[in-house]
């Protein structure tokens, strides 16, 4: 009697296991997910959050590794890796895929957003997604835009309360032309320059400052090598999400699924956690000894009436288009 139940339980279970499996068309994967920040980021919380969606979603089949503090290399080094099918996934500024697709560089103009909302709106909304399109040809394939947020300048020379005051400052910008452009107009030293790079960069004098929002100032310890912080909110910055076109290829369409979703969540939570943060950041730079001052509203007109030609010299060298349907999208974001 016991062995016959015992057999039929197997039967069952035999029977069971392949229905359960096929219900998912899902295979055990290991999926090497890089980014630039550390662990204990805002970044790197959202790397966790999202391997836990993916493990939750794909009852634990989809396994994530995260590897923070580019230990896979830098933003433009991973994508390379994942066009050539060396690394699954990254999340990386936008700012440096210039190299792959021109168009990117639209977002690096200055002052376009006056919000977060406006962001959402416009990266989530048509024109965010052609532009995650246009990936897909280069090997590419963008899954969603996180919140890296809006830059501010920091530096270990002088208070910036108006424009001259950043004369000659040698300031790290990211590897993208629209940057260099811009800050050589303001009149700092433009070097673009990784930033798995910065820190040092910071800490031995090869530059005197840099540009990146409060919650990346505060988790990378930019306190420790810069003395003062000025609110400027010059630029709003994505993150990107990415993976590999050829890995990504080759995923069943029940695991693109599971991937695609559990990436929108985590750029909701990603978007959320962030805005917490950043509220927290200045308090906490202000702690660690940052001299942190606001720029003036007639201070940031001027830098805008400033760098208006950038935003000619950018529809010359062939952004009008793009440049023209991101303020359109901008525009209607608004009403
Ligand atoms: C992290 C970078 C960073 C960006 C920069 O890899 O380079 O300044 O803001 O977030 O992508």
């Amino acid at each position: 009697m016991f062995r016959k139940l015992l057999l039929a339980t197997g039967i069952a279970a035999a029977l069971l296991a392949p229905v359960a499996a096929s219900a998912q068309d899902v295979k055990t994967r290991i999926i090497r997910f890089g980014y630039g920040l550390s662990e204990s980021s805002n970044q790197g919380r959202a790397v966790k959050y999202f391997a836990e969606e993916l493990s939750k979603r794909s009852g634990g089949k989809l396994k994530l590794k995260g590897f923070g503090d580019a230990s896979l290399g830098s933003d433009i080094q991973m994508q390379n890796a994942l066009i050539g099918g060396a690394q699954e996934m990254m999340v990386g500024s936008t700012a440096t895929l210039v190299g792959i697709v021109k168009d990117f560089g639209v977002y690096d103009l200055p002052f376009l957003f006056n919000n977060e909302k406006e962001a959402d709106a416009v990266l989530d909304g048509p024109f965010g997604e052609k532009l995650l399109k246009s990936l897909n040809d280069k090997g590419l394939v963008g899954l969603v835009y996180w919140e890296n947020g809006f830059r501010n300048l920091t530096n270990s020379k002088r208070p910036i309360t108006k424009l001259e005051d950043m004369g000659g400052i040698k300031l790290r910008v990211m590897q993208n032309p629209v940057y260099i452009d811009m800050f050589n107009r303001f009149g700092a030293n433009a070097v673009p320059l990784a930033f798995s790079e910065l820190f040092t960069a910071m800490e031995t004098g090869t530059v005197d400052g840099q540009e990146n929002p409060v919650t990346t100032i505060q988790s990378s310890k930019f306190y420790e090598v810069q003395k003062y912080l000025t609110i400027s909110r010059h630029v709003y910055s994505p993150w990107i999400m990415l993976a590999s076109k050829r890995w990504y290829d080759g995923l069943s369409a029940d695991e693109k699924k599971i991937l695609n979703e559990a990436a929108v969540a985590s750029r909701d939570f990603e978007r959320k956690d962030s805005r917490e943060a950043s509220a927290q950041s200045i308090a906490y730079l202000k702690e660690k000894g940052m001299q942190i001052n606001e720029l003036s509203p007639a201070e940031l007109e001027r830098m805008r009436e400033m760098v208006k030609p950038a935003f000619d010299k950018y529809a010359a060298d062939g952004g009008a288009e793009v440049l023209k349907d991101l303020q359109g999208a901008i525009a209607a974001s608004r009403k």
